[in-house]
C-alpha cells in the first residue's frame, strides 16, 4: 500500500508541474489533496490496518501530501510570476513610439512680429531697451508730463496693484504699465547717469496691460513697441521719415504711412499714424510726436540743447495687419489649426 501511495505522489507531482494555468491547478489541487482524493480514500481504509502497516502506511501518506502541496505551491508561485509579466507586457507604454510623430513647434506669431520689428530697427542703427511690466506712478504717467489730476490720464484705463508687506509704498503708486512710454523715461535717466547718451536712438518692445474688454481690435494684455530719438536738431521730419522707412521696410514696398494731427501729452506737437496699402484703406497703429520739453527736463536733458522724436504702436495690431488676421483674440485662444500657419 506504501508503494501506492508514493505513486500516486508521483503521478501526482508530474501532473502538477503540467498544470497549464492558474484555474487548472487549483482543480487539480482539489483533486489531489481534497476530501474526494485518492490519498484521503486510502486513508479512510488504514483503519482496517494492523498497527505496524498503520505506522508505514501512515508516514507513506503523510510524505506523498507533503511532496504534493509543496508541488502545488511551486507551480502556483511559477504561474502568477508568469501571469505577472504578461500583464506588464500589455501595459507597457513605449514612449519612444511617439518621437517619430512629434511635429517642430515654432515662435508664437506676436513674438514673430515682435522679434522681425526689433531685427528691422536694430538694421537701422536703434538699440533694443527694456523696463519692468509693474510700474510706478512717477515712471508711466508723471514723468511723461501726466501729473496725479491731468484728465488725459483716463485715456488710459490702468490697472493698479495693491501689493501686501510693501511698507512705505502707497497703493495708488503700483501700476501694471498701461504703454511702454516709462521705458521712454527710464532709457533718458540712464543715459544720463551712465554717461552713454544723448545721442539716444532705442527701441523698446514689450507687454502692456489695460482695463480694456477683448474685442476684435483690443486686448486687455497687448503688446507694444516705443520708439525713441533723442538727438541735436532733431525735427518732426526725421520722425516721419522714420516711419516711413520701417513700414516699407517691415511691409513692402507698396505701402506707405501718413501722420495725422493727434494729442498726447507726453509730445508736442503730436500724431497718430495710419499705413495703407494698395486697396486704399488706412488703419491705425500708434502715436508719435517731438518728445514734449517737460518729459526732456524730468530727465535730466536740457530741451535747449536736445530735442527727440518718440513713437508707440501696438505689436498685435501690426501682425493683424500683416497677416490679415480678422480678430485680435484669435492670437491669445491657443488653437493649433490657427497658429500653425504662421
Ligand atoms: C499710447 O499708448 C502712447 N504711449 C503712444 C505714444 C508713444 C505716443 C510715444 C506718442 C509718443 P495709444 O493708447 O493710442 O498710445 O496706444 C498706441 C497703440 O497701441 C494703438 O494705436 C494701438 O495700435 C495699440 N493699442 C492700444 N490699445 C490696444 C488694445 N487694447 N489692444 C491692442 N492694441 C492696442
Amino acid at each position: 500500500m506504501s508503494d501506492e501511495v508514493s505513486q500516486l505522489a508521483d503521478e501526482g507531482v508530474a501532473r502538477v508541474a503540467a498544470a497549464a494555468d492558474l484555474d487548472a491547478l487549483h482543480e487539480l489541487e482539489l483533486e489531489l489533496l481534497g476530501k474526494r482524493s485518492r490519498l484521503t480514500a486510502v486513508k479512510a481504509t488504514m483503519r482496517d490496518l494492523d498497527p505496524e502497516q498503520r505506522k508505514t502506511v501512515g508516514a507513506a501518506l503523510n510524505a506523498a501530501r507533503t511532496r504534493l502541496e509543496e508541488a502545488v505551491t511551486g507551480r502556483r508561485t511559477e504561474l502568477e510570476s508568469a501571469a505577472r509579466r504578461v500583464q506588464l507586457e500589455a501595459e507597457r507604454l513605449d514612449l519612444t513610439e511617439h518621437l517619430g510623430r512629434a511635429t517642430v513647434g515654432h515662435a508664437h506669431p506676436i513674438t514673430q512680429t515682435w522679434e522681425r520689428l526689433e531685427d528691422v530697427f536694430v538694421g537701422m542703427g536703434y538699440r533694443v531697451a527694456d523696463g519692468p511690466e509693474v510700474e510706478t506712478d512717477w515712471f508711466n504717467f508723471e514723468a511723461l508730463n501726466l501729473p496725479p489730476s491731468h484728465p488725459a490720464r483716463s485715456l488710459w484705463d490702468t490697472l493698479y496693484l495693491d501689493p501686501a508687506g510693501l511698507d512705505g509704498v502707497a497703493a495708488e503708486q503700483l501700476l501694471l504699465r498701461t504703454h511702454t512710454s516709462p521705458v521712454q523715461a527710464r532709457t533718458m535717466l540712464a543715459a544720463v547717469r551712465d554717461g552713454w547718451g544723448p545721442p539716444i536712438y532705442v527701441v523698446c518692445p514689450g507687454r502692456v496691460y489695460r482695463r480694456d474688454t477683448a474685442d476684435a481690435t483690443h486686448l486687455p494684455v497687448f503688446h507694444q513697441v516705443e520708439g525713441l530719438v533723442v538727438d541735436r536738431g532733431i525735427t518732426m521730419g526725421d520722425l516721419s521719415g522714420t516711419i516711413e522707412t520701417f513700414t516699407k521696410a517691415y511691409f513692402g514696398a507698396d505701402l506707405t504711412s501718413r501722420m495725422r494731427p493727434s494729442y498726447f501729452p507726453f509730445t508736442e506737437p503730436s500724431a497718430e499714424f495710419d499705413i495703407s496699402g494698395p486697396d486704399g484703406e488706412w488703419l491705425e497703429l500708434g502715436g508719435c510726436g517731438m518728445v514734449h520739453p517737460n518729459v526732456l527736463r524730468s530727465c535730466g536733458l536740457d530741451p535747449e540743447e536736445w530735442t527727440g522724436f518718440a513713437f508707440g504702436f501696438g505689436i498685435d495690431r501690426l501682425a493683424k495687419v500683416r497677416h490679415h488676421v480678422e480678430d485680435l483674440r484669435d492670437f491669445i485662444t491657443n488653437d493649433q489649426r490657427f497658429l500653425e500657419q504662421f
